[in-house]
């Protein structure tokens, strides 16, 4: 059984991933405690450092993934990928999984109160621990997010559907609410951060002109742009109510590949979209059918209701 107490019911979740589900649920328990008392607790937003590739710390990064790695040694956890760790930390050596992880997706919203998130993807552990996730994302044994949000909630699959679970702040129990969440097949809205339209590929800015022309235009309609600044909130609006993310590659320097990691932030979202009946992929190639070169390695992410998504890839055949 688990070192942590239980917080989440284990009927839909497989017997050997329960320690490691478990565990992920406890800390956000506490993560989600340490978010809610904003500037009456510690300076959460501040910057403390820089991670591997440059990008600013804050110290909300720092502390979730102390407390995540901490109780993911006693999860069955052989190997810890984490975007705040520069290399694979070994958790338990006896350990069957490697678990990648963002610890807080979101940090440029901790001060400003928006939703923010954790990220997650499970592997079986290989005996190399760079090998444990440098693989096709479609081996990935479970993935999934917490939302720090109005409510807390969880969102994962373990490859036969997406469950979402919401935290109950009374009983600190998460509670199952959906099954199987479905990305609705239509939707009006478009989430893209539209400042970097310059520096965008000619599909991308044909796709998004489209909508930009609304009725008058090729899609006969008008669209709504949405843009968070959290991945987490944007996947989730968009498991609710439909829409495409995107979130391609562009010219600026240090974006040939787009802005989001591959092994803990695009393969475990990409997975519960896939589970849900929507799309995921590359802007052409879906992302489960990708594998990340590096630790930190990045890839374009385009993903929603499952024809936006084909529409984006069928722009980009046009254009080769
Ligand atoms: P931070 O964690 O550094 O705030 O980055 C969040 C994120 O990785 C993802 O959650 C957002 O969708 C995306 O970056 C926002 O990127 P832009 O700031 O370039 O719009």
């Amino acid at each position: 059984m688990p070192s942590q107490p239980s917080v989440i019911s284990p009927d839909l979740i497989p017997a050997e991933l329960y320690p490691v589900i478990n565990a992920l649920c406890a800390v956000s328990i506490d993560v989600a405690a340490v978010i809610a008392k904003g500037p009456l607790g510690q300076s959460l937003g501040s910057q403390v450092g820089e991670n591997t590739d440059g990008d600013a710390q804050k110290a909300l990064d720092v502390l979730a993934d102390e407390m995540f790695e901490g109780a993911l040694r006693e999860a069955n956890v052989r190997w810890y990928a984490s975007e705040e760790q520069e290399t694979v930390l070994t958790l338990d050596p006896a350990g069957k999984y490697a678990l990648a992880i963002d610890p807080l997706d979101g940090s440029s919203n901790i001060d400003v109160n928006v939703s923010i998130g954790t990220i997650f993807s499970v592997f079986d552990a290989k005996d190399e621990a760079e090998a444990s996730f440098l693989r096709p994302a479609r081996e990935q044994l479970t993935g999934g997010y917490i939302l720090y949000g109005p409510s807390c909630c969880l969102v994962v699959t373990f490859g036969s559907g997406t469950q979402q679970y919401v935290l109950d702040p009374d009983t600190k129990q998460f509670v199952l609410v959906e099954k199987a969440m479905s990305v609705p097949a239509t939707s009006k809205e478009f989430a893209i951060n539209a400042s970097n339209y310059r520096h965008w590929s000619k599909p991308v800015r044909t796709y998004i002109d489209e909508c930009l022309a609304g009725k008058e235009g090729p899609r006969g309609k008008d669209f709504n742009m949405r843009w968070v600044g959290s991945l987490v909130a944007e996947t989730h609006r968009i498991l609710t109510r439909g829409g495409i993310f995107l979130y391609p590659r562009d010219g600026r320097p240090g974006y040939e590949n787009g802005r989001l990691r591959m092994i803990y932030e695009c393969a475990p979202i990409a997975f519960v979209i896939e589970q849900a009946q929507g799309g995921a992929t590359d802007g052409e190639t879906p992302i489960l059918d990708l594998a990340a070169d590096t630790l930190h390695g990045r890839t374009p992410l385009i993903f929603g209701s499952a024809e936006k998504v084909a529409a984006v890839a069928a722009h980009h055949e046009l254009s080769e």
